[in-house]
């Protein structure tokens, strides 16, 4: 079904008129880009995309939109993973780029937050902080495209996690459009503030299916000074997991990263990855990349880390350990851990699960976990790595190795029952069928399989209340 739908020219014209001829784009190649998603797993049609540079735009287009009961899909840097950017095949729908709502609006180092338009790439918030001796905590593989408006709605999380929280932990204030054009001015930079119902966290993670998230303050941090980053061999994830526990009952709150990682993805970062290599001599079961941080010039970081890691060996927790002595090694280090989803898609792509579950029960987990995937796709590559002191995991099959396009088809095929075996899993344990990169349009399903049930049905209300014509992302996130 292509273009089925046709947008009346009168609407079309009514929209362009509001954000002028520098505004938008409605020409094939020009409009091309914004039809699929990160991992193309859709491809839609529409007859306009909208580049509005200021949140009146904003309101005067979601106005126009709710009128004529349009449907509206926001997009940001286009790194999500669960296809919630990418239109509608029947062409009824709108795409509303926010690359240029990019200003800085306010930076308060004495209060410790910014305020940020939505459109603002997250590498460029983090330097706007950074040029005031303040932290941005969030960190993500794709931060030097992704934006803080996408970072919001899909509440993401990364690296940092472990002391700093998800998007939502970091977040004091909001603007938003709502569907009919109301904006919500909420953008408190208060830490205290008990009045009444919490709205700012029904937009974070609604993966703009309630408004448009325009502008947000956000929390800053002391600027780390010293670091102590390591890259760990271990023998098995339960080992990785009592590690964690010493590393936190030595080090506090400093511990800022801990992400584990099988042998396999190292062997597929130093193949496809130019400037990686392996700083070990001998090649080890599993991995963990951990880093410490401390805003003090005069802190004893490294030394208390190097002290934690030798006992650790002693107690046999690890096999062998590399402390990054520079910055250039450090951030070879890192390198190495953020190159592995490109490296997957390189080497042919990968059936994915975001799942997690609790810290304790993550290493018999994996080990369920890789039975099951071993049984029903015993051709796949099981690559099973992540945010270890979250409790979160990327549970991937990779396509077999030099697979013709036949076999992997056959592989790919294959995805359906993987999910339904995994997700099962992760039901069993209690656990999330999406830890961090939301639900999008690839697991409304599973959403309305695994959520509770109550719950469904009150996200349902939420969703008629906030956005009555059911223009906002439509079958993104709920079935209604
Ligand atoms: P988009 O993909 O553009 O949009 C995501 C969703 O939000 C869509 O539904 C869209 O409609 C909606 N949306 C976008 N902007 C707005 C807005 N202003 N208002 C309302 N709705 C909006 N994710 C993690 O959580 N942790 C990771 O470690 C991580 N690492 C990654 C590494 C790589 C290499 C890649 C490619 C992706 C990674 N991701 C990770 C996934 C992705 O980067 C995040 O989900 C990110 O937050 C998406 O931001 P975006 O601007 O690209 O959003
Ligand atoms: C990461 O942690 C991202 O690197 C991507 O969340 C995970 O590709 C993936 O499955
Ligand atoms: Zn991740």
């Amino acid at each position: 079904m292509s273009n089925s739908y046709i947008i009346p020219n009168s609407v079309l014209d009514e929209l362009r008129a509001i954000v002028g001829p520098q505004g938008y784009y409605d020409t094939v190649v020009d409009i091309e880009p914004f039809l699929t998603d990160h991992r193309r797993l859709y491809k839609g049609n529409t007859a306009l995309v909208l580049r509005p540079a200021t949140t009146d735009e904003v309101s005067r287009i979601l106005n126009v939109c709710n009128r004529h009961q349009v449907g509206v899909v926001p997009a940001g840097g286009n790194t999500g993973y669960c296809g919630g950017t990418a239109p509608a095949e029947d062409g009824s729908q709108i795409v509303i780029s926010m690359a240029k709502l990019k200003k800085i609006r306010h930076v308060d180092p004495l209060n410790n937050t910014m305020t940020v338009e939505a459109g603002c790439v997250l590498a460029e918030v983090q330097q706007a902080a950074e040029s005031v001796e303040r932290l941005f905590p969030l960190s993500l593989g794709s931060e030097g495209s992704c934006q803080i408006g996408g970072n919001l709605s899909t509440n993401a999380g990364g690296t940092a996690v472990l002391r700093y929280g998800m998007t939502r932990d970091l977040v004091l204030g909001l603007e938003v459009v709502l569907a009919d054009g109301q904006v919500l001015n909420d953008l408190s930079g208060l830490r205290k503030n008990n009045t009444g119902y919490d709205l700012r966290n029904l937009f974070i993670g609604a993966e703009g299916t309630l408004g448009i998230i325009t502008a947000v303050t956000l929390k800053l941090f002391p600027l780390p000074r010293t670091h102590a980053t390591a890259l760990i061999a271990l023998q098995n994830p339960t080992a990785a997991v009592n590690l964690l526990s010493s590393l936190r009952a030595a080090s506090g709150d400093s511990l800022t990263t801990f992400e584990l990682m099988p042998r396999i993805a190292i062997e597929l970062v130093l193949k496809h990855i130019q400037g990686t290599s392996d700083p070990f001599t001998h090649a080890y079961p599993w991995y963990v990349l951990m880093e410490a941080s401390s805003a003090r010039n005069d802190s004893t970081i490294e030394d208390d880390i190097t002290t934690s890691l030798a006992t650790a060996q002693e107690q046999g927790l690890l096999l062998d350990a590399v402390l990054a002595n520079s910055e250039a090694q450090r951030s070879l280090l890192w390198r190495i851990r953020e190159n592995i989803p490109e490296a997957q898609r390189v080497d042919g792509g990968s059936i994915k699960h975001d799942i997690s579950v609790t810290i304790s029960d993550i290493p018999q987990f994996i080990k369920e976990g890789t039975a099951l995937c071993e049984q029903l796709a015993p051709e796949g590559r099981i690559i099973v790595y992540g945010h270890l002191g979250d409790g979160s995991l990327h549970f991937n099959i990779n396509a077999p190795a030099q697979a013709t396009q036949v076999a992997r088809a056959a592989f790919m095929n294959k995805a359906e029952s993987l999910h339904r075996a995994m997700h099962d899993l992760t039901a069993q344990y209690h656990g999330s069928i999406s830890a961090e990169h939301g639900i999008g349009r690839l697991k409304v399903e599973d959403l309305a399989r695994y959520k509770d049930k109550v719950a469904l049905q009150l996200m349902r209300d939420i969703k008629r209340t906030f956005d009555p014509n059911g223009i906002m992302n439509p079958g993104k996130v709920l079935k209604m």
